[in-house]
């Protein structure tokens, strides 16, 4: 018994070992788990639903795969595949969830969420994902052809990379007064999120309540799974 959650595998045609790792984790060690949550970053790059890739039709098969044995996976678009839609959901057999998503974790409530909403500090990127995730200009985007996005999707990665050196460590990972504000909001004790690759287990005190934030690894070198068990416990699977 056990609550699987991963982010930021950052699937692409060119690192082809992680997809062979997140099949070995759908075939795998998620067969015996109660759910499988999917924070975002699932992909390195989401054009659209109707990008018919190789590499989207494999990882669609394998999670209808996985649904198709009972288990229930949920998914948290990241700042990746924000693009990602319901009727490629719906073919893998997986619900999307908002980001953020409150769940009953084993009697635990607990936030889960991509983590980019936490990096406030980073004023950029913010303004740029309120553009992004804009109903309009995503309209918009989808209407343009393949080569036009996959263009843009190039540029916006270049621009993300020289926008990440520029601005340095501190102002892309999470910012303490939001991460507070956020236990704040929702009351609870526990969150859990990626997109920073820096995992770890940081304890808080906030209002005099012990909070526990919980942030993912990413897929770069090796898979990893964060496994929740009935009892809270958590550990992390290396997938291979
Ligand atoms: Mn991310």
């Amino acid at each position: 018994m056990s609550t699987l959650f991963v982010s930021d595998l950052h699937l692409d045609p060119a690192r082809p070992a992680a997809t062979r790792a997140f099949v070995a984790l759908l075939r795998g060690p998620a067969r015996a788990a109660d759910a499988l949550y999917i924070l975002g970053d699932l992909f390195e790059a989401w054009l659209g639903d109707d990008d018919d890739s190789p590499l989207g039709a494999e990882v669609a098969d394998e999670l209808a795969a996985l649904a198709s044995a009972g288990m229930p996976v949920a998914f948290i678009r990241g700042n990746r595949d924000f693009l990602l839609g319901h009727a490629w959901a719906a073919r893998c057999g997986m619900r999307l969830i908002p980001d953020p998503t409150v769940i009953d974790l084993y009697g635990e409530p607990t936030l889960l969420l991509h983590g980019d909403l936490l990096c406030t500090d980073d004023a950029g990127y913010q303004a740029f994902r309120r553009q992004v995730r804009d109903p309009l200009w995503q309209a918009a985007f989808l209407a343009q052809p393949l080569d036009a996005r996959r263009a843009f999707a190039a540029q916006a990665r270049a621009a993300s990379g020289e926008h990440q050196n520029a601005v340095g460590e501190r102002i892309t990972d999470v910012a303490g007064d939001t991460v507070a504000a956020t236990f704040r909001r929702y009351g609870l004790n526990r969150m859990i999120h990626g997109h920073t690759h820096r995992p770890a287990v940081h304890q808080l005190v906030v209002d005099g309540r012990s909070c526990e934030r919980v942030v993912l690894a990413d897929w770069y070198a090796h898979g990893e799974v964060l496994r929740v068990r009935p009892d809270g416990g958590i550990d992390r699977l290396a997938v291979v």
